[in-house]
Parts: structure tokens; sequence; C-alpha cells
């Protein structure tokens, strides 16, 4: 696979996106000991090249949907880092007011949609975006991030059929990293081959598994630029793989569910080490001090921000 040469410019924006997102997650997985983080945390650490190279290609009206291991797209999205940290710690400035802590992280003004909890519901309402997308006919665009986990469930398929009857400018992205918590693949597909499954349906779908961020990068560019063009939905399926455990700030090598040998050669082909090498030493340097200050900051936010006012507690609750 032919992928161009990338600019120099664009690496740096790109690195600085990756490199923001790994700061952030290591500083939760630091943090997180203490229990001034009040959310359980799914920290995306190695998979963070699948949000950085698909969101850089999005226009600021499109919008994408996030699952529960969302924080790599919710700032890949721009989504405001300040307000996601506070969300984090229960407080009243964060990005869902403390309530959905980093499984519900949500920037309408960043075109992020949000995320659930339960797994697979972001599919139907991110297709519904879509919809809504296509009645507005701005060639705006929608992805909706999943993982393999989530096209077991039935919405998953009623989504992708809708999608392709209606034509609707959502790219599906689904970020295989091998596992549903602790059951691998081999466990629960008789066949690996999603990409054949979904095409099925009349969705051109594609498997990139170089874990290649630039050939990630310029297929999610073609696709959404076909979109755009009123060319209906896309399915990408992108092998990565989660280096630590399903839901905490830990390795968990130790658990016997998975060999620590798996995860060698995703380190050895980490994007962000491959991307801090390829710029020059000072513009390299200059990236990671902005980028630490910008974490130190969001999180001296949180610390200092308040809790919710305990007499609100039944605001925004339906029932
Ligand atoms: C409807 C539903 N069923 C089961 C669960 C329990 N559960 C939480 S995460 C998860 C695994 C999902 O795996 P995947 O979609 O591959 O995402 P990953 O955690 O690998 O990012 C499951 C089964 C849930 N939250 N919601």
């Amino acid at each position: 696979m032919h992928v161009k040469e990338p600019a120099n410019d664009l690496v740096a924006r790109l690195y600085r996106q990756l490199r923001l997102i790994r700061t952030l997650e290591e500083e939760v997985a630091r943090v997180y000991p203490t229990d001034r983080i009040k959310s359980p945390v799914h920290l995306s650490i190695g998979q963070e090249f699948v949000s950085v190279a698909v969101c850089d290609v999005l226009r600021p009206d499109d919008h994408v949907s996030i699952t529960y291991r969302g924080h790599a797209a919710y700032i890949a999205k721009g989504g405001d880092l300040d307000a996601m940290v506070a969300e984090m710690y229960g407080k009243a400035a964060g990005c869902a007011g403390g309530r959905g802590g980093s499984m519900h992280l949500v920037d309408m003004a960043a075109g992020v949609i949000g995320a659930s909890a339960v797994v697979g519901t972001s599919i139907p309402v991110a297709t519904g975006f879509a919809l809504a997308a296509r009645r507005r006919a701005g060639g705006s665009v929608v992805v909706c991030f999943l993982g393999d986990g989530a096209t077991e469930e039935g919405c998953f398929a009623e989504s992708l059929n809708f999608a392709a009857l209606h034509r609707l400018p959502i790219l599906f992205v689904c970020e295989n990293n091998g596992y549903a918590i602790h059951e691998p693949l081999a466990k629960r597909w008789a066949t690996d081959r999603l990409v054949e499954r979904v095409a099925t349906y009349g969705i051109p779908a594609q498997r990139i598994d170089s874990g290649d961020l630039f050939e990630l990068r310029e297929r999610a560019a073609e696709a959404v630029a076909a979109m755009r063009d009123g060319g209906g939905p896309a399915f990408l399926e992108v092998t990565c793989y989660r280096w630590y455990e399903h839901v905490g700030p830990n390795r968990d090598y130790d658990q016997g569910y998975r060999p620590e040998s798996e995860l060698a050669p995703w380190a050895e082909t980490d994007q962000v080490a491959r991307l801090a090498a390829l710029l020059p030493a000072g513009e390299r340097e200059r990236i990671d001090a902005e980028v630490d200050r910008r974490v130190a900051a969001a999180f001296a936010f949180a610390e200092e921000s308040p809790f919710p006012d305990p007499e609100e507690l039944h605001d925004h609750v339906f029932a």
C-alpha cells in the first residue's frame, strides 16, 4: 500500500494530538489511585492513532459518536480538555455537569455527540445524526467509533442496514483490539471476516491492519470525501491493541487472559514514538512542553473546581 510521504506540518499536527492524548491518559493512570477521579476509566493507550488519524480529516461541523473508551476521540475532535478532566473528577464544570464521568463525555460545540456505558448504543444515535446531516444537505458527515465487541449487538446490524438503505453519510470505524473485556475474538467469532459481513449490507468495507496512522488517515480521507459527495456509508476495521487493562489504570498481563508477548509488536510500532522521531528535536520539544502545560492546567482546573450543588441532584433526570 503506497502512502504519500507526510509533510512536516501534518506530522507536527498529528503528533501534538497523539502526545496530548497519551499524556492525558498517563496522568489519569497516575492520579487514579488517589481516588480524586470519581469515575471508572477505560484507557485507550496504544489505540490513540485511530482517533487521531480519522478526526484529522473531519470538519468542525462533522460529528463523532464515541464509546466509554472515548478520551482519544473526544480530544482528537477538539473536545474541551478542562471540561473533560473536570467531568472525571465529578465537578460541576465537567462536560456532563459532573454526572457522567469518563464514560459519558460530550461536547456538542466540538461535534462530539457523546458516549454511553451500554455497549453499542451510540451506533443508532450516530446513524440518526447522519440522517439529519443528509437532510440538511451541507456535506457534513458522522463518524461512529465502536469496538469489535459492539459489532455483536443487534443495533449494529440494524444501523448498518438503515445507513446503507438511505445512503447516509456515516463512517463506521471499528477499533478491533481483539478483546471484549477478557474474551478474545477467537472465542467469540467463528470467522474474523468482519469486513465481509459488513460488505453484504452494501457498504464498502476495508480492514487496515498495518497499525499505520498515515495509511488509516488516507483511507479515512477517501471515505469521507466520497460521503460528502453523496456516496453513502463506509466501514473501516482497524486492528489495534489495548495496552492497559479493560477498565482501570493498570497493566493486566498477570491476569492470565492474554500474554504480554502480544503487546511487543504494538509497542515497537507505537505511533506516538514513531511520529516523535519524524520531527526535528526542537519542534518536538516545543510540542511536548506545550502539551505538558495544557494537561497540567486541565488537572489543576479540575482540582480547584467545585462539586455540583446537592440541590441540583434531580436536575436533568428523566424517568
Ligand atoms: C449492552 C452491554 N452488554 C455488556 C456490557 C458489558 N461490557 C462492558 S465493555 C464490554 C466489552 C466491549 O468490547 P468492545 O466493544 O470490543 O470495546 P473495548 O472495550 O475493547 O474498547 C462489555 C461486554 C455492557 N456495558 N453493555
